[in-house]
């Protein structure tokens, strides 16, 4: 892959790039808080974009994407948004470089990767990471990690319209072999926590659907989790995001706030509970409670939060009489994209092929089933 995309820079624009790699992410747990300033389990994955770039000395920015075959050229001081979805993620990073004056040329740019699209396994935060860290680089910018993790984002709420937490991109640039990451999302500062696989696999199981109301239910989710923090707030000023609140506030409130609201806040706060006690499972080696709390945040996304989707109920249910799975959920945002399955390795095949198969009988096609690893964030790699 990493030659093919160095041959394709030397093809079409002559010359020695320099090497980038951006991987894209799990979350293990952790779901819908990082936009309640509160706690997110993330991990970067070997799903990669590799990235083949070089200065231009002109203010041109030409690029290449090898998986879709498309051209984009844009000036660097032109604001404009292109036709091109993912043209748009680069187009976007390059923006909070030229808007906070840092010194960039234009550049040539060959990129093209392994992370399945609409998966929910961040393809986006990868190709706006990667653009990042590689300008970062080449520029000699001496910009810190957390910034441009922090650009990126930017560039998503600007130039895709999600209003997005920050947890793609953290983990995108910030991943560990071997490691999660425990995000505080108010105060972005972070700790790594060693997951034992030695015995299991992270499996993640695609459903292959993206149903289209999921950019604008991220957005609504959002305007709700508000909604409920402005009333918890007139009885408990101090409660400054749902971060703060417990379910003992919640619950004397339950008549102020709509059904929907009080599910959604309820959820909130359980799960960030949730991501503290994953924690101690994970240095105590315990996969197996950790597993369970998988299962029960999948019950809040799809019951309280309704971010599911019938495709990743199915997937979910059909690993709960299975012993060699631990836990399972959906994954992400929702409405479609994959389960992460938490699977004794010994088993990985049978329950591969269970799970295909089944799912095959319901919706008349295989789901993608892919086992991933755990890596590092973005780098350079020549
Ligand atoms: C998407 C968003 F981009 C993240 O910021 C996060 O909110 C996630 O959905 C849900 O946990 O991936």
């Amino acid at each position: 892959m990493q030659n093919t995309i160095i041959q394709i820079f030397k093809d079409l624009y002559q010359g020695e790039p320099v090497l980038f790699r951006a991987p894209g992410r799990i979350n293990l747990l952790g779901e819908h808080t990082d936009y309640n300033e509160g706690f997110v389990l993330p991990a970067a994955i070997d799903r990669e974009i590799f990235f083949a770039i070089r200065p231009n000395e002109t203010d041109v920015c030409n690029v290449y994407a090898v998986d879709m075959k498309e051209q984009d050229s844009f000036h660097l001081t032109d604001p404009a948004k292109s036709e091109l979805a993912w043209a748009n993620y680069i187009r976007g990073t390059v923006q909070q470089f030229v808007k906070a004056a840092y010194a960039i040329s234009g550049f040539d740019l060959v990129f093209g990767g392994n992370i399945p699209l609409g998966a929910g396994l961040s393809s986006s935060a990868a190709l706006e990471c990667g653009t990042a860290t590689a300008l970062n680089e080449i520029f000699e910018l001496g910009i810190p990690k957390v910034s441009l993790a922090l650009m990126a984002q930017k560039a998503e709420h600007e130039y895709a319209g999600v209003k997005c937490g920050i947890m793609d991109q953290f983990a995108s640039i910030h991943g560990k072999h071997s490691n999660v990451i425990l995000l505080d999302c108010r105060s972005v500062s972070y700790t790594y926590h060693p997951i034992d696989l030695t015995q299991y696999t992270l499996l993640l199981c695609n459903t292959g659907v993206k149903h289209s109301l999921a950019d604008s239910e991220y957005n609504t989710r959002r305007q709700e989790c508000e909604q409920g923090l402005q009333t918890i707030r007139t009885q408990y000023p101090l409660v400054e995001s749902l971060r703060d609140a417990t379910s003992a506030m919640v619950m004397t409130l339950h008549y102020q706030l709509s059904t929907v609201v009080f599910n959604r806040c309820m959820y909130v706060v359980q799960e960030n509970e949730r991501v503290q006690q994953a924690v101690k499972a994970l240095a105590n080696h315990d996969l197996k409670l950790f597993g369970s709390l998988m299962y029960q945040t999948h019950a809040g996304l799809s019951e309280l939060y309704e971010v599911s989707c019938p495709e990743l109920d199915l997937l979910v249910d059909l690993t709960l009489d299975r012993p060699e799975v631990s836990g399972s959920r959906m994954m992400g945002g929702g409405f479609g994209g994959c389960t992460l399955n938490l699977v004794e390795t010994q088993h990985l095949e049978s329950l591969t092929d269970f799970l295909s198969e089944s799912y095959h009988r319901v919706y008349g096609k295989m789901p993608e089933v892919y086992p991933v690893k755990i890596v590092d964030g973005c780098n350079r790699l020549i």
